[in-house]
């Protein structure tokens, strides 16, 4: 089997090499071009193993898939057994200062790889296609069951963020192509995840990056400015990337294309990330921070809590790391 990733340089794109590589694949990654090495998320073992190759790309520009495409076929002497859209302005406070842009990588470049998937033939060979969505397409809506608050497949999407008008964009017209043309695509409305390859201008990997600076400065009696953040209150289900690219490679391996919701089904405020994650460190992260406006949101999701149950069902996926796990994971890696 082989299998080509957009976004191969980002936080699921090299858990999904690597999950991939161990299942024998041919892996060819796209790497958009980069003033400075974008490669040091993807570690030695990926890049330097033997079925594994890279090839320039960037989702904006429709020539530059079609060559990426063209050079995935040479390489292996045969067409793409599946496809893997990761890739993203995938911030969601930059997506308010840079709209157009996040729209044109977001929803317009998923049209380009449809495209180039149509006039290449991948969807009359069966080529499998697979779509980055995202929880934040939900915005404000969610179902209520005694009392919880929760979103599933049902929950009618409410965009509140120029990156999740353009996901929802991108996945209605993955919708579409399977409608129109057969496209054999699945969409993952994932759920936040994160683990120590997450960038650190998420709130998760900012407060583990800072706890571990900290940590190290009170050991030499120095001290650091207290972390600044927006929104302490904002409830996320939090899972962690090395389960999540399981479920996508998952939903692949099914005869039929569905949308999936991924998720663990619990949700903590951003609050509690905190309180953990000083607390792994023998610290009180009310001693360390600070609310800070400019951190906040023209507009902000209060409240995100995934149902896992249709994947769980349909597929027997489950997540593997539990909240507390995943906090401590990534602060000792910084540490
Ligand atoms: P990430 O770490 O930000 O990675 C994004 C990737 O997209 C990077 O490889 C980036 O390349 C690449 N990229 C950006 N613009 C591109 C362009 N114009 N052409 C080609 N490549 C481009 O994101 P992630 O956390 O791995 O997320 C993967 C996907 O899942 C994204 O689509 C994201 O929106 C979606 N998602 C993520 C989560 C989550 O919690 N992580 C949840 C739901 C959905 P550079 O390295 O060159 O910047
Ligand atoms: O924010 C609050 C912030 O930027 C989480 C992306 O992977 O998941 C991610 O989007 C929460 C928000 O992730 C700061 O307001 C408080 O409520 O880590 P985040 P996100 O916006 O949830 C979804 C599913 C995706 O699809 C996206 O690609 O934390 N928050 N203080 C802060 N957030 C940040 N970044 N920085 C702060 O200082």
């Amino acid at each position: 089997m082989n299998a080509l990733i957009f976004g191969i340089t980002g936080q699921d794109g090299s858990y999904l090499a690597e999950h991939l590589l161990e299942r024998n694949y041919g892996v060819v990654g796209v790497v958009r071009r980069s003033s400075v090495d974008t490669l040091t998320r993807l570690p030695h073992h990926v890049i330097n193993h033997s079925s594994f190759h890279l090839v320039e790309g960037d989702i904006i520009d429709y020539v530059s898939v079609l060559s990426a495409m063209k050079s995935a076929e040479e390489h292996w002497n045969d067409w793409p057994h599946e496809v893997y859209n990761l890739a993203a302005q995938s911030h969601v406070a930059t997506s308010f200062t840079q709209p157009q842009f996040t729209w044109q990588v977001n929803a317009q470049g998923v049209l380009n790889i449809l495209e180039v998937m149509r006039a290449r033939h991948y969807i009359t060979h069966g080529t499998k296609f697979y779509q980055a969505s995202t929880s934040e397409m939900f915005g404000k809506n969610y179902h209520t069951w005694r009392g919880a608050k929760y979103q599933d497949e049902s929950v009618p999407f409410a965009p509140c963020s120029p990156y999740a008008i353009a996901k929802v964009a991108a996945h209605n017209a993955v919708s579409m192509y399977r409608d129109a043309y057969g496209l054999q695509g699945w969409c993952g409305i994932l759920f936040n995840h994160e683990s120590p390859r997450r960038g650190l201008n998420f709130v998760t990997r900012k407060i583990t990056h800072y706890v571990a600076s900290l940590s190290h400065a009170l050991e030499q009696d120095t001290c650091i400015p207290k972390l600044q953040l927006g929104n302490l209150e904002a409830m996320r289900d939090w899972g962690h990337a090395k389960d999540y690219v399981q479920a996508m490679h998952l939903m692949l391996q099914s005869d039929e294309p569905y949308d999936y919701v991924v998720a663990t089904g619990e949700s903590h405020s951003v609050r509690e990330f905190c309180e953990v994650a000083f607390a792994h460190v023998g610290l009180n992260y009310q001693d360390h921070i600070e609310v800070n406006p400019d951190c906040l949101r023209p507009s902000e999701v209060p409240h995100l809590c995934g149902s896992p149950t249709k994947i769980q069902n349909y597929l027997g996926w489950t997540r593997s790391v539990d909240f507390k796990s995943l906090v401590i994971d990534m602060v000792e890696a910084d540490l």
